[in-house]
């Protein structure tokens, strides 16, 4: 072998040794670098005649050009591992499922106020919502409830700062001030009718929301949810209470043999005045009997403090509790469950 195709052979050698593109540079200038072997043999050129300039030249270049060649073979080589390399790097596997946030939704006392409101909804009645921060006027004194009543004391209710001293603001006890403030709108919006001896539309309303009470156990929370209805007309009957009442118990538990139970009570708002129990037939509360509301007859006092003639005018409330509707519904045993906030109780009602 000749001292070229040696050179070039050698050259090859070396650039397939090398790993990286800084490596091959290094072996490049070996070869073609400014003393590089094939450039020092171009060098040596000069001493030679023009004739042996000729061929050795040519030679040389030949030389030159298959190492140019394996140079260029190898770089591209050494590109293409590199782009090899990177596209392993960074392989996306599409077939993995994607990554998505929790999804949340809504609380499980929230699904029961949206179904209590669209229930009544159905049976025309509009939903009612207003401070959760009352006057002693609208949470007591419109509803009839004497001032010595147990609910009025330090000791049961949420006093907050305003009104007057002897009256002062409060954290309502219920949403039935929320009827009367519906109530006295009403009545205002159809004066002009009323005055006219032309009558009025029936007041239809249940008023859904928190409410507070100094109480806490496991089946009271000092911040639970109510729900109260209203019906006031001309001629409106305890008998409409209980289709009413039924009907809504009926669709709500989606349970059409379950029974209900006026039993008589006292409410201060009220005169008369039924706790209304529900029975299940079937299901792991069949047989018992659970109260889930009160109700009764709005009491003339409380028909006159909504602005109208309780000679005229007549009616129908009730109040229930959605924290215990919910209990009911889904079989949950400790209300606080529902205010703890921990999201594997939460989550399983979505
Ligand atoms: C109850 C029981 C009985 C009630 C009364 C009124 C109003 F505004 F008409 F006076 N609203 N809700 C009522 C009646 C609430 O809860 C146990």
């Amino acid at each position: 072998m000749n001292e070229l195709d040696a050179l070039v052979d050698s050259a090859r050698a070396s650039f397939e040794q090398a790993a990286t593109p800084a490596d091959l540079e290094n072996a490049k200038a070996q070869f073609l670098g400014k003393s590089g072997r094939l450039t020092e043999l171009m060098k040596g050129m000069a001493a030679l005649s023009v004739d042996e300039k000729k061929t050795r030249g040519a030679a040389i270049n030949l030389a030159k050009q298959a190492i140019e060649a394996a140079l260029n073979a190898r770089r591209q080589a050494l590109a293409d591992a590199e782009l090899q390399a990177q596209l392993k790097a960074e392989a996306l596997d599409v077939t993995l499922p994607g990554r998505q946030r929790g999804q949340g939704g809504l609380h499980p006392v929230s699904l029961t106020l949206e179904r209590i409101e669209q229930i009544f909804g159905s049976m025309g009645f509009d939903v009612a919502q207003g401070p959760e921060i009352e006057t002693d006027w609208f949470n007591f004194t419109a509803l009839n409830t004497p001032e010595d009543h147990p609910a009025r004391s330090m000791h049961d209710t949420f006093y907050v700062e305003g009104g007057s001293a002897s009256a002062p603001n409060l954290l309502r006890t219920h949403t039935s001030p929320m009827q009367i403030r519906h109530a006295v709108q009403h009545v205002k919006r159809h004066r002009d009718r009323l005055d006219a001896g032309q009558g009025m539309p029936e007041i239809r309303v249940i008023a859904p929301g928190r409410t507070y009470r100094v109480d806490s156990d496991a089946t009271h929370s000092p911040m639970f949810h109510q729900c109260e209805g209203l019906w006031i007309g001309e001629n409106v009957s305890f008998k409409d209470l209980k289709v009413v009442f039924t009907d809504f118990c009926r669709t709500f538990f989606e349970s059409d043999d379950l029974v209900l139970r006026f039993r008589p009570s006292f409410f201060p708002f009220t005169e008369p005045s039924a706790e209304i129990d529900i029975q299940f037939q079937t299901g792991p509360l069949a047989g018992r009997w659970l109260e889930v509301a009160g109700s009764g007859q709005v009491h003339p006092h409380v028909v006159r403090n909504m602005g109208l003639d309780p000679e005229h005018f007549i009616g129908f409330a009730f109040g229930m509790g959605p924290d215990r509707l919910t209990m009911l519904r889904y079989g949950v045993n400790d209300l606080r469950l529902f205010f703890d906030g921990d999201i594997r109780f939460l989550s399983q009602f979505q």
